[in-house]
């Protein structure tokens, strides 16, 4: 009795796990429509509008791989995931990948079984405080309160920093950017930490932001990307060259206003193949050979996206900085289109 009931759990288990890693390319194709694990709501990254519109800097990686695979960036759908439910929404099915300011972890890459195929933004922890609490350096904040999402990398780098710099801290944890906004704007807690991007998305939505500043200390790494689930490589691959293309297309000036000019007329061998002109890259990883024309086609390349998402100019007002192309002194370098 004993025996049937484990091996019952066993099997169902295995075609959990089976059912969740391979052929998610197959799946999505059959399904006709890509799942995309976003945020709940983060102004620039990724974000419902009152119509159900989703827009931001994630959100078009998304946008990007529903054009690549079916031609059509709108079949995707968007499921809202908080930091503590994103993981476990992947791991079980429920989204194909993760594209929500996820942070590149020793865990989460290999006891949660899970691979992180691109670095999308690389960012690092940062702190907001209201301009009269009078604090111009994080480590002036002995006792204060602080404001946290559960489930973020962000609660361990907290606690690394205040215990290396012999400081104290309540900390306020929160499930979402909402309630730690509402929590924040109330005076419930003093400091509002997080990715320093999120800070910035975070501070353009609320009423007078320009009464929170954003102190100077980056204490952490933070490298976000798109996540999928562990023994699927083929999958990983369709998401890491979607994202390549769109670096590769910002490095060769290929945008999506000229994409498919540039299609018809470069005598760039790399660019042809990106854009399908020669070679079948796309086919190799079970995409049509356009993949990448449209994908760029439809969302831009990396530097378009970042500028209309979140650069300067927009609400968010980020500067490249580390997310610069590497011909301009930033990290963004994609391995070669051959
Ligand atoms: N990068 C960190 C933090 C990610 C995170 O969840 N950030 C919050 C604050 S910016 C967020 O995205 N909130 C948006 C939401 O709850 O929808 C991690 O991977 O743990």
């Amino acid at each position: 009795m004993k025996k049937s009931a484990f091996l019952g759990a066993l099997a169902a288990t295995t075609v959990i796990a089976g059912a969740a890693m391979a052929g998610t390319l197959d799946d999505v194709k059959a399904r006709g429509e890509l799942i995309c694990g976003s945020n709940t709501g983060l102004t620039g990254f990724g974000t419902p509008d009152a119509n159900g519109n989703w827009t931001g800097f994630d959100v078009d990686l998304c946008r990007a791989l529903a054009a690549a695979i079916f031609g059509d960036p709108t079949k995707v759908k968007f499921i809202p995931t908080t930091g503590e439910t994103r993981f476990t929404a992947l791991q079980s099915g429920e989204v194909d990948v993760l594209i929500r300011n996820s942070t590149w972890t020793f865990s989460r890459d290999t006891e949660l079984a899970l691979d992180f195929v691109a670095v999308n933004y690389y960012d690092g922890q940062g702190f907001m405080v209201k301009k009269d609490l009078g604090v111009s350096s994080a480590k002036e904040l002995d006792g204060a309160t602080v404001c946290i999402q559960t489930g973020t990398t962000t609660e361990l780098n907290l606690a690394d920093f205040f215990k290396q710099n012999n400081i104290s801290y309540q900390p306020v944890t929160v499930a979402d950017d909402s309630e730690a906004q509402r929590q924040f704007l109330a005076g419930a807690c003093d400091a509002y930490t997080t990715d320093a991007s999120g800070l910035a998305a975070s501070r353009a939505t609320m009423p007078d932001g320009d009464q929170y500043i954003i102190l100077p200390e980056i204490i952490s790494k933070e490298p976000l990307g798109p996540v999928v689930r562990h023994g699927d490589n083929n999958w990983g691959d369709v998401v890491r060259w979607t994202f390549n293309a769109l670096l590769i297309a910002e490095e060769k000036g290929v945008t999506k206003a000229n994409v498919a000019e540039v299609a018809a007329s470069s005598q760039d061998e790399e660019v042809k193949r990106l854009l399908g002109v020669s070679g079948d890259m796309g086919a190799k990883i079970g995409l049509p050979n356009e993949a990448f024309k449209n994908a760029i086609a439809a969302v831009g390349n990396y530097g378009e996206v970042f500028a209309s998402n979140i650069g300067e100019g927009t609400a968010i007002n980020l500067a490249r900085g580390l997310n610069a192309l590497w011909t301009q002194g930033g990290l963004q370098y994609a391995a070669p289109f051959r």
